[in-house]
């Protein structure tokens, strides 16, 4: 309960310049009043700013308008609500297959440069470390200069061990041994922190089909999670490069980082549905407990404007 009043709190003030924004262009919404189309005119240029895309925006203003016009929307509290529903339900992915608890479980980490890779897997370990668990972090972004000092930095702060190798080695190698230690030690969660890539870049993006391949092979199932780090200052920009990834190594979750640094943080749903990969956490910060985990419903309440 404590933890869950506290996430919420961060989650808050982590989409509050998006909050702002909202209330800004569809003031005629979140005031009080009769409902009148100006509201909801004001509302879709509103989601359009806070970056949902065309496609959800149009979406989410066709279904308004219908339920108006049957008369079940017959003040602005009630548009309110039904605009709550539209976010909850379009942010509600179903699990495309069942996921049992397997140890150790594998997280493979990616996304272009500087999206928050290693922050998220250092706060990440940070939570896994506090509820008990044995965590190994691999660092297999063995080509930015740094890379490596900075996951052992993480893994200092957060009580999780590194498995590393020189800089400029192989990072399918460090990946293989880091699966051997977890084993070997009965680890439960080895997080993988990759390089940063752009995903127009062939080569690389064939390292990291080679790296699922390897994982696959040695232990049946991994990698479990596949999580691409997405820069929520980006916005909807973000869309290609998700996509590419999805292609060569399949998505299982999706974290948006810096939602604190932008009013761009409707562009979740414009990527969720894009994509129907479910979000997994959100960054609100760089302080290692500033990392939310997802859910629907606390999102919709920080997004929307009181
Ligand atoms: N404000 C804010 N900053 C963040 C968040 N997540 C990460 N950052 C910052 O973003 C910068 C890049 O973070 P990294 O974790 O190094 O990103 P990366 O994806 O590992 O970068 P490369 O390994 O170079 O590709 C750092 O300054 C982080 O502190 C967040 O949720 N909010
Ligand atoms: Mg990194």
């Amino acid at each position: 309960m404590a933890e869950g009043t506290n996430l919420l709190t961060r989650l808050r003030a982590g989409l509050q310049k998006t909050r702002q924004a909202l209330r800004a262009q569809a003031s005629a919404l979140f005031g009080s009043g009769p409902l009148d189309p100006a509201a909801l005119e004001g509302l879709e240029e509103a989601l359009l700013q806070a970056d949902t895309g065309v496609t959800v925006a149009a979406a989410i203003l066709q279904s308004l308008r219908r339920r108006a016009q049957t008369g079940s929307l017959p003040d602005l509290t009630a548009v309110r609500a039904a605009l709550r529903e539209e976010i909850v339900s379009r942010l509600t992915v179903p699990e495309s297959h069942p996921r049992p608890p397997v140890k150790p479980w594998v997280v493979l980490v990616l996304g272009v440069n500087g999206s928050g890779k290693t922050t998220t897997i250092g706060k990440l370990a940070h939570r896994a470390v506090a509820s008990g668990d044995q965590v190994l972090l691999a660092a297999a972004d063995t080509f930015r200069a740094g890379a490596i000092d900075q996951l052992k930095a993480w893994g200092d702060r957060s009580g999780a061990e590194v498995i590393a190798h020189q800089a400029g080695a192989d990072p399918v190698a460090v990946v293989f041994d880091a699966l051997q230690a977890g084993r070997a030690r009965g680890g439960d969660r080895i997080l993988i922190d990759t390089a940063g890539r752009l995903h127009t870049k062939r080569n690389l993006m064939e390292e990291l089909r080679k790296m699922t391949r390897v994982l696959g092979k040695e232990c049946p199932g991994a990698p479990h999670e596949v999580l691409l780090v997405l820069d929520a200052t980006t916005g909807m920009s973000a869309l290609p490069q998700a996509r590419e990834f999805h292609l060569v190594a399949p998505l299982t979750g999706l974290v948006l980082t810096k939602l604190d640094g932008t009013a761009k943080g409707g562009a979740i749903l414009g990527i969720v549905e894009a994509l129907r990969v479910p979000v997994r956490f959100l960054g609100v910060g760089e302080d290692v407990e500033d990392l939310t985990p997802f859910s629907p419903t606390a999102f919709a309440t920080a997004f929307l404007p009181d």
